[in-house]
């Protein structure tokens, strides 16, 4: 009996303690919190200009980003070679050209190849601007016979717009998953980033990736590599943000649905936390992030920061209304606080307080927003307002 008494003691205790650090969903229960200053350097500065900016506060904020959240992006290696292992030139009934290509790098005499696949429209004459996407939704999303088609990569849509789409498949650079992520570029290439607490992890390694299919991009005549529109969802939407934050050849990044650690402020306590996230997919982030569990406000950064570093490049934030685990009015928010560095470029922003009614787009120099009916997903609506966005953006229409 006394040990049944200390038993509900314990049970009460702990799912107290749990409840600390338990989803919330209730607007009224976020609370007050403070974001890091933007525009102040670690010295004390006051940030009032596009070169202040350049040189001294965003190397800061993308350094903090490295050690205590995805880790590096290495940019070394000794060799990378494209092969076109395979062309048609009448794919999608002669609409479109399909290429794969094998891409191989190599570092301290060792390899990894990936595989990038892509489609560019034939009835144009000038190169076209390409969406590139970091998939973790498996290979069978971006069906090359088009037998399958699949909403989260609409192929035909994309290029009946007059833009490439192309993706990889994050399982090439690392594999989604706890125990093997490491096995690819982390293994073979970069094992000593294993061993440092602001390593490469998951996200960046698709970074990585991304970064490789742009160096294909630059070698490809059919391609404007000047327009590259990054693509993401949801974990993929984290590894764009981040990967659109180091390389500049990203034209525009797009984040569908990223939440938690992608363009969700962190500080915000609403549906996914550092906790959650670190507890379950340890392995997407540096070590350095998890001591932030539970412990947000002690981020020397939050999310706002880091689409502040796409600035003056453009950035698309995408969310769903049904998707609260990622908190779209966080999301918002995220684009919002970024709002000081588009102004210091003189893009005069405007977004409103309030996040726009369901599925109507916000499109402003240079950013753009909407949040979609629905659950949690990347399907042709979400395409068609990317389309329409970078239209606007590499004004085409
Ligand atoms: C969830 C994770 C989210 C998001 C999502 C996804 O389980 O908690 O942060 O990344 O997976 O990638 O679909």
């Amino acid at each position: 009996m006394k040990n049944l008494k200390k038993f509900f003691i314990f049970l009460i205790l702990f799912s107290s303690l749990k409840m600390g650090y338990a989803q919330n969903y209730d607007e009224s229960k976020v609370g007050e919190y403070l974001l890091p200053e933007l525009l102040i350097t670690e010295n004390g500065q006051t940030v009032s200009t596009p070169e202040q900016w350049e040189k001294i506060r965003r190397p800061e904020i993308l350094k903090l980003f490295e050690d205590h959240v995805y880790g590096q992006i290495p940019k070394d290696f000794d060799d990378i070679k494209f092969k076109v292992i395979k062309q048609d030139k009448k794919a999608m009934d002669g609409k479109a050209t399909l290429k794969e290509v094998a891409i191989t790098v190599t570092r301290n005499r060792k390899s990894v190849t990936m595989n990038l696949l892509m489609f560019t429209p034939n009835k144009v004459k000038k190169p076209v601007p390409m969406f590139l996407v970091i998939n973790h939704r498996g290979i069978k999303t971006m069906d090359v016979t088009r037998q399958n088609k699949d909403g989260f990569w609409p192929a035909e849509e994309v290029i009946e717009a007059g833009y490439g789409i192309s993706g990889f498949d994050v399982i090439d650079v690392s594999p989604d998953d706890k125990v093997k992520f490491t096995e690819g570029i982390l293994d073979q290439l970069y094992p000593e980033q294993i061993k440092m607490d602001n390593g490469m992890r998951g996200l960046g390694a698709w970074g990585w990736g991304a970064a490789r299919a742009i160096d294909y991009f630059e070698k490809d005549k059919s391609v404007d590599a000047t327009k590259i529109i990054s693509v993401g969802h949801s974990r993929g939407g984290k590894s764009s943000l981040w990967f659109g934050a180091q390389d500049k050849r990203v034209a525009i990044t797009v984040s569908n649905e990223s939440g938690n650690s992608g363009a969700a402020l962190s500080r915000r306590n609403f549906g996914e936390t550092v906790d959650r996230i670190t507890t379950n997919f340890p392995y997407w982030f540096c070590p350095n992030y998890r001591q932030y569990a539970g412990n947000e406000d002690k981020l020397p950064v939050d999310q706002h920061m880091l689409i502040a570093l796409i600035v003056p490049r453009a950035v698309y934030v995408a969310s769903a209304a049904e998707d609260l685990w990622a908190d779209p009015k966080g999301q918002y928010l995220g684009l919002k606080k970024a709002q000081p560095v588009f102004n210091l470029y003189g893009l005069e922003t405007n977004l409103p307080p309030e996040m726009p009614d369901v599925n109507e787009q916000i499109i402003r120099p240079h950013m753009g927003f909407h949040n979609r009916e629905g659950k949690h997903n990347m399907t042709p609506y979400d395409w068609q307002q990317f389309i329409r966005f970078a239209d606007v953006y590499f004004d085409r229409k």
